[in-house]
C-alpha cells in the first residue's frame, strides 16, 4: 500500500490574554474544515493550533490579577481548549509556547542564528505599542498611532539583539512576486507587503527584549528574552520536533502546506517567518492564507477592544454546526464579514432549515409514505434528471478547490444551489401526483432515489463544515459508510438501489428570529442593575486595616455659613470630642442629627473646608441621588470600632 501524502495546516497560536471570541473561531474553523476534508481525501493530516503565552501584555494582566503569568495563562488556555472541543475542532497537536520542547527549540534557533551571524547585538530606539507588542518606526505610524490597532505608542529604547531581516529583502520580493508559486494569498496582499514594507526598505528586526521578564531567556545573555514574534513563529516547527527531541515529525510534515491567519499578522508570516527560515537554511511553507476579519459593530472583533461575542452561547442554543456553517458561509476570502446574531438566524433559516432541512425531511417522508421506507430496485430514470445530476457531478472538484483556498462561502453557496435545485426537482416531478397511479411507481422510485442520492453527495461535501449533523443525515437517508467517503461524492447513484430510510429528528429547526433576538438580549443583560460607579481596583487588607473606623455620637450640629452643602458636627468618638464636617446639608436638617450614633473614619488627616477644620469623615450611603448617613441604634457606644 502506498504511503499517505502528508498535509500540514496551522492556525495562528492565540494570545491567552483574554478569553477566546468568535473572531478566533474563524481561523480555527477554517483550518478544521480543510483538515477534515483532507483526511476524508486520504491525506495524513497534521493540524496544529496552540497558544502564544509570552509577552509584556500577559505579564501585566497577570500582575493586575495578582497571579503568576503561568497561572494566568493556564486558566485561559483551558477555556480555549474547551471552546475547541465544543466546536468540534479536530486538531492533532496543541502547542503552548511555555512547553519545554518549544522553549528548547526557540533557544536553539536563536543560538544558531547568532552563531551564523544572522543575529547581532546593538541598541534600539523606536515607538512601541504595548498591546500589539510591536516596535514601529516613525514612518510606519498612522497619525502618530500604532498602524495595527490605532492606539498610542510610546518612545522606547533598549540594548537588543537584531535579526538581519534587511539582507533578505531581494529574496522576499522574489518569493512574493512569483505568481506561479502563489506563496501569499489572496494576491491583493502581495502588493501591500511589497509596496508598504519591502520597497521602502526592510529594517533589521529587533529580536530581544530587556524591559520585561515573561519570555524565553536568551541562553548566552541573561538580561535578554526572545522577542515574542520570533518565539511565536517558531511554534510551526517546534511542534514537529525541529531542534528538540520531543517530536519526530519534521521530516514528514515540513514544509507546511498552509499557514492560516487574519490579515493583520500576514506581515509577520510572509516577511519575517520566511526570512528566519532562509537564515536557518530550511524550506519555506507552501502557502500563507490571510483572511479578513469578523467584524462586530464598527471594527475588528478583538479582546483588546472589548467588543467580543461569546461563542459558547450560539453553540449551546443552536448547535456547533450552525455556528460553523454560518461563519464559514458569511466570509468571502480576503474580505471582512460582519457578525450578528440576527444575520446568523436568517442564514440558518434560509440555507439550513428551508433548503437543506426541508429537502431531507420531505424526501425521507415521501420514501416512507409511498414505499414504506425502502425503495424498489426497479426505477425509471429519464433525461430530465440530467440537469440535477450533472450540477451535482460538478460539485466535488469545485468544493475541494474553494475549501482549500478558504473560499468557503463560494463552495457552500454552490452546494446550497444544488440543494435548491433538488427542491425544485421535487416540484417539477410532483411525486404526490405520480403516487396516485401504481404504473408510475418506477418513476416515483427514480425521483426519490435521485433526491436521496443528491442529499448524500451534498452531505459528504458538507461534512467538513458540519461534522456533527452530517452523520445523522447519512443515517436518515440510509447511506452506509462506503458511500459517504469523499471519493463517493464524485459518484452518481452510489446509494444502494434498495435503500432504506429512517425518520429522524428535525435536523435544522427554524429559529423564530424576533423571539430569539429578544431572549439573547435578555441573556446578555446583567441579572441585577449594576452600581453606577465602576468597581475600584483590588486593594490589599492592610489598606483597609489602616483606617480607624468608629461609632460616634453627635453632640451638636449646625450649618456652615455661606455653604449649602456642609454641616459642622461636634461628636463624641469615645476618646473625647472632635469637630468634623460633612457635605450632607441638602439631605438633613442640623437639629435632626443631634443624638444620632453614626459611622466615621476618625484618623483621616485633618483638612479645612470653608475655613473650618474637619477631623475625619462621616460615612454615608448613596440612595439614588441622595446620601444617607450610616446610623446605629443607641445600644452602640461611642468609640466602638467598626471592622
Ligand atoms: O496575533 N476576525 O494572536 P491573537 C477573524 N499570537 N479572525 C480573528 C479575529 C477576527 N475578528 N480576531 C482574532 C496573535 N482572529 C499572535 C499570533 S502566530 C505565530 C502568533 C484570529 O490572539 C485571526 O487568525 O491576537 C488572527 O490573525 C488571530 O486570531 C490573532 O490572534
Amino acid at each position: 500500500m502506498s504511503e499517505k501524502t502528508p498535509y500540514y495546516i496551522t492556525t495562528p497560536i492565540y494570545y491567552p490574554s483574554g478569553n477566546p471570541h468568535i473572531g478566533h473561531c474563524y481561523s480555527t474553523l477554517a483550518c478544521d474544515c480543510v483538515a477534515r476534508m483532507k483526511r476524508m481525501q486520504g491525506y495524513d493530516v497534521m493540524f496544529l493550533t496552540g497558544t502564544d503565552e509570552h509577552g509584556q501584555k500577559i505579564e501585566k494582566k497577570a500582575a493586575e490579577e495578582g497571579v503568576t503569568p503561568q497561572e494566568y495563562v493556564d486558566g485561559i488556555v483551558a477555556n480555549f481548549k474547551k471552546l475547541w472541543e465544543t466546536l468540534g475542532i479536530s486538531y492533532d497537536r496543541f502547542v503552548r509556547t511555555t512547553d519545554d520542547y518549544h522553549v528548547k527549540t526557540v533557544q536553539n534557533v536563536f543560538e544558531k542564528l547568532y552563531k551564523d551571524g544572522w543575529i547581532y547585538k546593538s541598541s534600539y530606539t523606536g515607538k512601541y505599542c504595548t498591546p500589539c507588542e510591536s516596535f514601529w518606526t516613525e514612518s510606519q505610524l498612522v497619525d502618530g498611532k500604532c498602524p495595527d490597532c490605532g492606539r498610542e505608542v510610546q518612545d522606547a529604547s533598549e540594548e537588543a539583539y537584531f535579526f538581519k531581516l534587511s539582507h533578505f529583502a531581494p529574496q522576499l520580493r522574489e518569493l512574493l512576486l512569483d505568481e506561479e508559486r502563489g506563496f501569499l494569498n489572496p494576491k491583493s496582499r502581495v502588493n501591500e507587503m511589497v509596496h508598504n514594507f519591502i520597497d521602502p526598505g526592510l529594517q533589521d528586526l529587533c529580536v530581544s527584549r530587556t524591559s520585561f521578564k515573561w519570555g524565553i531567556p536568551v541562553t548566552f545573555d541573561d538580561d535578554h528574552i526572545v522577542y515574542v514574534w520570533l518565539d511565536a513563529l517558531t511554534n510551526y516547527v517546534s511542534a514537529l520536533g525541529f531542534m528538540n527531541d520531543t517530536y519526530n515529525d519534521y521530516e514528514k510534515f515540513w514544509p507546511a502546506d498552509s499557514h492560516v491567519m487574519a490579515k493583520e499578522i500576514v506581515r509577520f508570516h510572509s516577511l519575517i517567518w520566511p526570512a528566519i527560515l532562509m537564515a536557518l537554511g530550511e524550506p519555506l511553507p507552501k502557502k500563507i492564507l490571510g483572511h479578513g476579519w469578523i467584524t462586530f459593530g464598527d471594527g475588528k472583533m478583538s479582546k483588546s477592544k472589548g467588543n467580543v461575542v461569546n461563542p459558547f452561547v450560539p453553540c449551546e442554543r443552536y448547535g456547533a454546526d450552525a455556528l460553523r456553517y454560518d461563519l464559514l458561509r458569511e466570509m468571502p476570502f480576503g474580505s471582512d464579514a460582519p457578525y450578528s446574531n440576527e444575520m446568523m438566524f436568517n442564514r440558518i433559516n434560509s440555507d439550513l432549515a428551508n433548503d437543506l432541512g426541508n429537502l431531507i425531511s420531505r424526501t425521507v417522508a415521501m420514501t416512507i409514505k409511498y414505499f414504506g421506507g425502502t425503495l424498489p430496485v426497479d426505477k425509471d430514470f429519464r433525461d430530465s434528471d440530467e440537469e440535477l445530476l450533472s450540477m451535482t457531478d460538478a460539485l466535488p472538484s469545485f468544493v475541494e478547490e474553494t475549501f482549500e483556498g478558504l473560499r468557503f462561502s463560494e463552495g457552500l453557496d454552490r452546494i446550497i444551489r444544488v440543494v435548491a435545485r433538488a427542491n425544485k426537482y421535487i416540484d417539477e416531478n410532483e411525486p404526490w401526483v405520480l403516487a396516485k397511479d401504481e404504473a408510475n411507481k418506477p418513476r416515483l422510485a427514480a425521483v426519490l432515489y435521485n433526491l436521496l442520492d443528491t442529499v448524500r453527495r451534498c452531505a459528504i461535501l458538507l461534512s467538513p463544515v458540519m461534522p456533527h449533523v452530517c452523520p445523522e443525515i447519512f443515517e436518515q437517508i440510509g447511506a452506509c459508510e462506503c458511500c459517504t467517503t469523499w471519493e463517493a461524492a464524485t459518484k452518481r447513484h452510489a446509494l444502494k438501489a434498495d435503500v432504506t430510510v429512517t425518520k429522524g429528528r428535525i435536523l435544522f429547526p427554524r429559529i423564530d428570529v424576533e423571539k430569539e433576538v429578544e431572549e439573547l438580549e435578555a441573556l446578555s443583560k446583567p441579572a441585577r442593575e449594576l452600581p453606577e460607579e465602576p468597581m475600584k481596583d483590588i486593594t490589599v487588607f492592610d489598606n483597609f486595616a489602616s483606617l480607624d473606623l468608629r461609632a460616634v455620637k453627635v453632640l451638636s450640629c449646625e450649618r456652615v455659613p455661606k455653604s449649602d452643602k456642609l454641616l459642622k458636627f461636634i461628636v463624641d468618638d469615645g476618646f473625647g470630642e472632635r469637630q468634623v464636617l460633612s457635605g450632607i446639608a441638602k439631605y438633613y436638617k442640623p437639629e435632626e442629627m443631634i443624638g444620632k450614633t453614626l459611622a466615621m473614619i476618625i484618623n483621616l488627616a485633618p483638612r479645612k473646608m470653608m475655613g473650618h477644620e474637619s477631623n475625619g469623615m462621616i460615612l454615608s450611603v448613596r440612595d439614588g441621588d441622595k446620601f444617607r448617613v450610616i446610623e446605629f441604634d443607641d445600644s452602640i457606644k461611642p468609640g466602638a470600632d467598626i471592622s
